[in-house]
């Protein structure tokens, strides 16, 4: 697998080449890494997401992390690919407003235990915040793998509770794919929040809201596109920002896969060609420092970190840390030969062989656009069993080579 290839490489690199920068400075002045206790703040279960909001009502604004997990969800502890609980952690602010301190965090809470989604492979928790229900109290808002989308209210004491999964007019669950996260808000300004959700393997989609200010009701959900040709958006988490100010909601995104950000403007007639916010070339190595590129799986949020009035991009990313060199000389027999690889590598053998009866053009690595004869629930298929093979790899080689963790972290890049 090239996959590997490239990542063996990486390790022989010690993960950090540098040739280029990640290129920012249209929209952005400058960037910088969030710190807890005046080292970066890392989590150490990997990709996560983030959003910021007053969580304890002292008037200075929270930061709210949604992790990938490493705690077994209930009934899972003889599952093979078990699912995780991917919850939610609150770092109160020790600082002013426009300078936030972090120092701990607490977890989100239901009934004395911490709430969580199930999560196995690629996505994080991705909390937000909305009033669906016209009560003056937001609601959290996340997806999780399978991709249901969840809610809880708030009571008067600040606990979460009524876990939902959001449901069609029919009783069904409104799901649109695997690796789901959500972002609410009205898009349409009748009033009522609709839903913007994207799927790693399936792109961005809306749920139009066609209930009540108390009661919800969505639409069977439609795919969000963007160009004159209608093209899907390969996202890895989307959120609507009216980013050039004239009143309409534009679509913000972090790609499908690297580190790259994109924005797509809202206009009458649906979304223009995505233009490029941050670029992180390919041969920028993701690290922990500034100076080195931001990490995968870009999750964002916009919100005026230091209160100068112009909103800024908070971007939630998850690295492969480099945490040591002692790499034994059995480290790649060891890796080639675990048994946990097996049945991915030979999923992903199949899935090539089935593409190969359509085209002789197989992708490169998931990187490349896929051939347009091959069926595209196939290679999605196929670029799942890739995704689970690269995942467990990763996670196998931190155990076996002890080199590397993986981290989520935040940066911020300032708006000019
Ligand atoms: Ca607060
Ligand atoms: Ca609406
Ligand atoms: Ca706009
Ligand atoms: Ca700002």
């Amino acid at each position: 697998m090239k996959n590997l290839l490239g990542l063996i490489t990486l390790i022989c690199l010690g993960w950090n080449s540098g040739f280029t920068q990640t290129r920012y400075d249209k929209y952005f002045s400058h960037c910088e890494i969030l710190q807890l206790n005046d080292s970066v703040l890392k989590v150490n279960t990997g990709c996560i997401g983030v959003t910021i909001r007053d969580m304890d009502g002292d008037g200075k604004d929270d930061l709210v992390i949604g992790e990938f997990g490493e705690i077994r969800c209930p009934g899972q502890e003889k599952a093979k690919k078990p699912y995780v609980q991917g919850r939610c952690r609150v770092y109160k602010n020790y600082g002013t407003s426009t300078r936030p301190v972090y120092k701990d965090f607490k977890w989100l809470e239901e009934d004395g235990q911490p709430l969580y989604v199930p999560i196995t492979c690629c996505v994080p928790m991705t909390p937000s915040f909305a009033d669906m229900d016209g009560d003056g109290v937001p609601e959290l808002f996340s997806g999780c793998y399978d991709g249901e989308i969840y809610t809880w209210k708030q009571d008067e004491n600040g606990e979460f509770t009524d876990k939902k999964i959001i449901l069609l007019a029919d009783g069904s669950p409104l799901n649109i794919g695997h690796a789901a996260t959500v972002f609410p808000g009205d898009v349409d300004g009748d009033g009522l929040i609709d839903l913007l959700i994207t799927s790693l393997y399936d792109g961005v989609f809306w749920a139009k809201n066609t209930g009540t200010k108390e009661v919800y009701c969505f639409e069977e959900a439609e795919p969000v596109v963007c160009g004159a040709e209608g093209k899907k958006i390969e996202a890895n988490h989307a959120v609507w920002y009216d980013w050039d100010g004239d009143g309409r909601l534009d679509i913000v995104y972090g790609a499908h896969f690297g580190g790259n950000v994109y924005w797509c403007r809202g206009t009458e007639k649906g979304y223009t060609e995505p233009e490029l916010l941050i670029e992180r070339p390919d041969n920028v190595q993701p690290g922990v420092e500034l100076g080195q590129g931001h990490g995968d799986k870009p999750k964002l949020c916009i919100y005026d970190y230091d209160g100068d009035g112009k909103d800024d991009l908070v971007l939630a990313t998850e690295v492969w840390e480099s945490t040591g060199n002692e790499i034994g000389p059995d480290f790649f027999e060891k890796l080639m030969n675990d048994e946990r690889l097996m049945e991915p590598r030979k999923m992903e053998k199949e899935l090539r062989r089935k593409m190969a009866k359509y085209t002789d053009n197989l992708p490169r690595d998931k990187n490349s656009v896929p051939d347009a004869r091959i069926p595209k629930k196939l290679y999605e298929k196929w670029l799942e069993a890739t995704n689970e093979f690269d995942d467990r790899l990763q996670r196998i080689m931190a155990e076996v080579g002890g080199t590397s963790e993986n981290v989520g972290i935040i940066w911020v890049y300032y708006r000019k």
